[in-house]
């Protein structure tokens, strides 16, 4: 079994605005709870100062779990924090750049929609591959439109690097995603939304590993 990509299995990322009310880190301790093996800090509208706050917070939390704190968007904030690593999307600092300023050591997670973007992030040096959106999803406005399982399927027949899928990914949906060829999923209304935090990160947890190494 792969222990990194077990670590990389299910992503929560954060969202102010979908959470209920409840704050982002009652929602991560919930998530951790639940076995989430990786928050990421994903807040479009604080300032950076409220963003080192949030991240370094998340830091303490999630190294305490031994859970990896990736942040997105933001080399600057995932550096000055130390976390173990940063997401960037096509409209963001290009991949290449980012992993210079990472360095070879931290995880650098890059979105990619389609074959070309995806065959540029692993030549940039991209350590997995945000797929999406796989499904509709409300939680991100310009998400673009959905790309199906099918996108999984042709990117696990060209590429060894973890596959993550976001967009729309569900209790009802995690199997097909994975059977697809995802190697873990990422998701934010499925767990930040969720009435019960804990039990819903635990139900996907199961459904991605049970999946993947039959457990
Ligand atoms: N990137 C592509 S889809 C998406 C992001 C950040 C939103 C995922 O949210 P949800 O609620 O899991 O569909
Ligand atoms: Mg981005």
């Amino acid at each position: 079994m792969n222990n990194d990509l077990k670590r990389l299995a299910l992503h929560v990322l954060t969202d102010r605005t979908l959470s209920l009310g409840r704050d982002m880190l009652t929602v991560a301790a919930a998530a951790l709870d639940g076995g989430a093996t990786v928050i990421q800090l994903r807040d479009k509208t604080a300032s950076t100062r409220l963003l080192i706050e949030e991240a370094v917070a998340l830091r303490a939390l999630t190294r305490e779990r031994g859970a990896l704190l990736i942040v997105n968007d933001r080399i600057d904030v995932a550096l000055a924090v130390d976390a173990d690593g940063a997401h960037v999307g096509q409209d963001d600092m290009p991949a290449a750049l980012a992993r210079q300023l990472l360095g070879p050591e931290r995880i650098l997670g890059v979105s990619a929609g389609n074959l070309e973007e995806a065959a540029e992030a692993v030549i940039a040096g991209a350590d997995y591959l945000g797929v999406g959106p796989i499904y509709a999803t409300a939680s991100k406005a310009d998400a673009g439109q959905p790309q199906g399982t099918v996108l999984l399927s042709q990117l696990a027949s060209r590429h060894a690097l973890p596959l993550i899928a976001i967009g729309g990914i569900n209790i009802a949906n995690t199997r097909e995603v994975i059977q697809a060829g995802a190697t873990g999923i990422a998701v934010i209304s499925a767990v930040v939304s969720a009435p019960d935090i804990t039990a819903a990160t635990h139900d996907l947890r199961q459904i991605v590993l049970a999946e993947l190494y039959g457990h």
